[in-house]
């Protein structure tokens, strides 16, 4: 069905204000909701949280978005906030590793559980119907149920149930030119020889993975997003005699701010976080991040980040890279790049599992 068609029937049923963190499968939906009262939320618990306040505010029953993924970002104010205060809330959830659908590693678990986890948290639950007739009659049994009992409704949302649109969000960022490749290739060309990758999910690590001539020496952050750092903080500060890089994107290192504290806390000079900032999701549809209104070099400064470097042309990152480097400090680096889609980015070939053995076999070697 087209989205703007299930947003209309929403509405119709005075479901009016979305709260969410966006998601691939729910791309057009994204879109069309754009123009209406939609916050997107720095994660899914934050989301769950803001629905709350609005229906605290205006007795009306938010819509909660996001991808299955995000689920164990919101249990908790699901079932501390929602459930005891009996706030009821209308979820969408796009369905990545929905059983025997071909999907990316980190989707299955999730994508089998995923019901399991919404039955289990006293979440019913049903999947939302391809036709627009059916959508109409589920919405009204929905609204029913969370009048009725006062709990929380959840649509899981299937692979193509949404018309595929193109969504241009890209479009609004011409004037950045630095791409993506061109920062983690020029980020490759200085990084010294001992030097191992940490990257977070979605694009960013699908391009380290096409760039990089040694994959052995990069550990890949398929899912668990925002959790780069703090693994490569881990990693930096047990192997003092390696440069350990963090390549963050803007809406994961959004999603767990509350790590820079932790990472500034310890300060070892072996960590270099770098943030790739399109301020966009772009690996989902290139939905905006609050990256417009953030000044990250100041949030790291005030976080305790000893060395500062901010740059968006190629030019500008070629001048501070090995200083940025060499330098014994804990060091932050924000590239402004450009958005882009990578759907033609390359996947890892090997398994999450076997990524991890290669990385802790070069990290051992000597
Ligand atoms: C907890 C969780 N929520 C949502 C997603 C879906 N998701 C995957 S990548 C991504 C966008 C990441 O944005 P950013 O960190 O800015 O990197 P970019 O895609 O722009 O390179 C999202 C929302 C996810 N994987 N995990």
């Amino acid at each position: 069905m087209k989205a703007a068609d299930f947003i209309a029937l929403l509405k119709k049923f005075d479901f009016d204000s979305f709260y969410g963190v966006p998601d691939s499968l729910l791309k057009s939906f994204c879109k069309n909701i754009e123009n209406e009262k939609n916050i997107i939320a720095a994660n899914e618990g934050n989301a769950v949280a803001l629905g709350c306040g609005y229906y605290l505010a205006k007795g009306k029953i938010p819509v909660i978005y996001m991808q299955n993924s995000g689920l164990g970002n919101c249990i908790n104010p699901i079932l501390s906030l929602a459930d005891i205060y009996e706030i009821p809330l209308l979820f969408i959830v796009g369905w990545r590793g929905e059983p025997f659908v071909k999907d990316e590693p980190q989707h299955y678990k999730q994508g089998k559980l995923t019901r399991e986890i919404l039955n289990c948290i006293g979440v019913e639950n049903e999947i939302l119907s391809f036709d627009i007739k059916t959508a109409e009659s589920q919405i009204k049994l929905a609204k029913e149920y969370v009048e009725k009992t006062g709990k929380s409704y959840a649509f899981v949302v299937k692979k193509g149930t949404f018309e595929n649109e193109n969504t241009q969000f890209r479009e609004k960022f011409q004037d950045i030119k630095l791409t993506r490749k061109e920062a983690i290739e020029e980020i490759l060309k200085f990084a010294p020889e001992d030097s191992f990758f940490v990257s977070t999910t979605g694009y960013i690590s699908r391009e380290l993975y096409r760039s990089s001539k040694d994959s052995a020496r990069n550990f890949l952050t398929v899912g668990s997003m925002g959790h780069a750092s703090s693994i490569a903080l881990s990693v930096a500060l047990e192997k003092k005699d390696k440069t350990i890089f963090c390549l963050d994107g803007d809406g994961a290192l959004l999603m767990h701010l509350g790590a820079i504290g932790t990472i500034a806390q310890k300060s070892p000079n072996n960590l270099k976080h770098i943030l790739l900032n399109n301020f966009v999701h772009d690996s989902v549809g290139a939905q905006p991040t609050s990256s417009k209104v953030m000044n990250f070099p100041k949030i790291f400064e005030g976080a305790g980040y000893k060395k500062i470097y901010s740059v968006d042309t190629l030019i500008k990152l070629r001048e501070v890279l090995s200083d940025f480097i060499q330098n014994d400090e804990l060091s932050f680096l924000e590239i402004k790049i450009k958005p882009e889609d990578g759907v033609d980015l390359p996947r890892p070939v090997n398994t999450p599992s076997e990524n991890k053995i290669a990385f802790m076999e070069k990290l051992n070697e000597y």
